[in-house]
């Protein structure tokens, strides 16, 4: 018997049943207010990740070691935003009904929305970390309260104060930052005190958001909204390690833009942490 040709991430092949996280894609990127693209970003992953090596030095894990079920991209209809995180919501419920971790791939940030709705859920007392160039915190983006621009503040709508620790943001309204005093808790530019965060989240259900334009343009251009002044990709893979040693419920990496990656340096990078990512959530 031949087989049929599916392409799945990188040594993410094992059977539904069997597996502990689940991989899916959420080409969604209706809401980006500056250049549009990340709907490609999964489908994109997929083709490149093969570039990469399933075993890693940093880690000395290899993903082949791992259960991983890749489910594919969602089919998600256009022009209708609620729809788009419907789906998203119940793909992720059922994964989190069997007991399985979902790891979702955007998409513009919006994305998360309708995976922590399903997550949080499950777990009420769920804390939310986030590492971001941008606060996301603004309460509407030109009048829309669905958008990429405000998915923190979405996400702190379900949550709650307290609940949301933000790392290497460096951009954002002054009323944003302002709100965020009050709300959520906001280390700028770096992931100073991301152990601190890590020892005194021990034990708690933890969902990690990853907007991969926290790295640095100059390591990662391939994004809608570049913003200078970014982590290098090994103070990432560092912090990637660090936040793996919380109780992950949900995670999901967003915003890599192929269309804005002419040299595919930026999909090289997306692939390789979703790697060390998975690596270090086994
Ligand atoms: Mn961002």
């Amino acid at each position: 018997m031949l087989n049929k040709n599916i392409e799945t991430f990188l040594g993410c092949d094992n059977e539904y049943g069997e597996s502990d996280i689940v991989v899916f894609g959420a080409p969604f990127d209706s809401t980006t207010s500056f250049r549009p693209g990340t709907r490609f970003a999964s489908r994109t992953m997929r083709g490149e990740s093969y570039g990469l090596e399933t075993y890693s030095p940093y880690q000395d894990k290899d993903l082949e070691d791992l259960a991983v079920f890749d489910g594919g991209d969602l089919e998600l209809c256009f022009g209708d935003t609620e729809k788009v995180l419907a789906a998203i919501e119940s793909y992720t419920t059922r994964v989190l009904r069997d007991n399985k971790r979902p790891v979702m791939i955007g998409g513009e940030h919006l994305v998360t929305l309708g995976a922590v709705r399903a997550v949080a859920r499950k777990y009420p007392e769920l804390y939310v970390v986030h590492f971001d160039a941008h606060a996301d915190l603004r309460d509407d983006y030109l009048g829309i309260t669905l958008s990429h621009a405000t998915v923190l503040h979405r996400v702190w709508d379900i949550i709650g104060d307290g609940r949301i620790y933000q790392f290497g943001i460096r951009s954002g309204e002054r009323s944003e930052f302002q709100w965020g005093q009050d709300h959520v808790t906001t280390q700028k530019f770096n992931f100073k005190g991301l152990a601190e965060v890590v020892e005194k989240l021990q034990g708690k259900p933890v969902y990690f958001t990853l907007d991969l334009d926290v790295l640095d343009p100059s390591v990662f251009p391939g994004t809608g909204t570049p913003e200078p002044g970014g982590v290098s990709f090994m103070e990432l893979l560092e912090a990637i390690q660090t936040v793996s040693q919380l109780n992950l419920v949900g995670c999901d990496i967003n915003e890599l833009s192929p269309v804005y990656d002419q040299s595919g340096a930026s999909t090289a990078v997306a692939c390789k942490v979703l790697r060390e990512l998975l690596l270090a959530m086994a």
